[in-house]
């Protein structure tokens, strides 16, 4: 996979290094996408690096700290651009403002459930924990600030190497020790310290917290005003499986958040599609940290999630 991702990558560099590129990864950039951005812009001497909405908290703090300009995709004007290379993901959904651009390179670790983006060259390895590892053991060259950020990339979509394989540890030891990097600082930026108020929602997000026993797990939902992501990590850490809502009022729809503990065998991204199919909307994601945004009130989405979540499991077991 290693070799061929690198002499894929070779093709692609001997065909449009030197034209201008666009680097996209996907809306409310994180650590991971925008680290692999990043360290593929070194490559590319004519590329901006874009995204859309705002940048997560670790993403940002990362962009900072390495001097990234990362530009709205909708400010830029396809024709000044040979095309876009995107990262991080091949689904429209997560980066609509694709639309309409001609995708040479795609680079992504996601399962292929909503993959709809087809890129000229394209390196997708499903069994890589994040795009970062994929750009670590890909890219020709990296330098201090580009191993810096693919560490951090590794650090925080490994989910506290949950996902990890052999190859994430390797990887990132090679960076740590190459780089003499810190792992109390890259965690600072992997998992930054929450605000205040991400503090207060999640406690809140506790507070509110409704459980039932059923498919041989303990299924936990809340509800927030925000921060449903880290909610849902926290709550699933004391539950097996946690589905967290938001209502988003300007879209009418209820955004969910799903985690599960390491142990839990269905996976989330097929929960997520099922339920956005009942009930309209779009859903996926990974096995165990999974999302939908759903067209209905945040009662009869969190409802459906746990029926569906319940109803796999059984089927599953017979
Ligand atoms: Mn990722």
């Amino acid at each position: 996979m290693e070799r061929e991702a690198a002499s894929k990558f070779a093709d692609f560099l001997a065909k449009y290094g030197k034209k201008k590129l666009a680097i996209a990864t996907h809306s409310r950039a994180d650590a991971d996408g925008l680290s692999s951005a990043f360290a593929l812009s070194r490559h590319l001497p004519g590329s901006v690096i874009c995204s859309s909405e705002e940048p997560g908290e670790g993403a940002s703090m990362l962009a900072e700290k390495l001097g990234i300009g990362l530009k709205q995709i909708s400010s830029l004007s396809k024709k000044d651009f040979e095309g876009l290379i995107v990262v991080d993901t091949s689904a429209y959904t997560l980066l609509p403002e694709a639309r309409g651009w001609k995708l040479l390179l795609i680079i992504d670790h996601h399962r292929a459930d909503g993959r709809d983006m087809k890129g000229e060259f394209a390196v997708i390895d499903e069994n890589a924990p994040s795009s970062a590892e994929i750009m670590a053991n890909m890219l020709p060259k990296l330098d201090r600030e580009t191993a810096f950020g693919l560490a951090v990339g590794i650090i925080s979509d490994a989910a506290r190497f949950k996902s990890a394989r052999a190859d994430t540890f390797e990887t990132l030891a090679r960076l740590m020790k190459g780089w003499k990097l810190d792992y109390a600082e890259l965690l600072s930026y992997a998992e930054p310290e929450a605000k205040a108020e991400a503090k207060i929602a999640m406690l809140k997000a506790m507070q509110r917290v409704q459980f039932v026993y059923g498919g041989g797990c303990l299924v936990a939902t809340s509800e927030v005003g925000g921060n449903e992501s880290d909610a849902a990590s926290l709550i699933s850490e004391a539950a097996d499986v946690a589905f967290v809502a938001k209502w988003k009022d300007q879209e009418k729809e209820t955004r969910i958040s799903a985690r599960a503990a390491k142990h839990v065998t269905i996976p989330l991204n097929k929960v997520m599609g099922e339920v956005a199919k009942t009930l309209g909307g779009a859903g996926g994601g990974h096995a165990k940290a999974a999302g939908a945004s759903l067209k209905a009130h945040t009662d009869e989405a969190l409802k459906e999630c746990v029926d569906t979540f319940i109803r796999i499991a059984e089927r599953e077991k017979k």
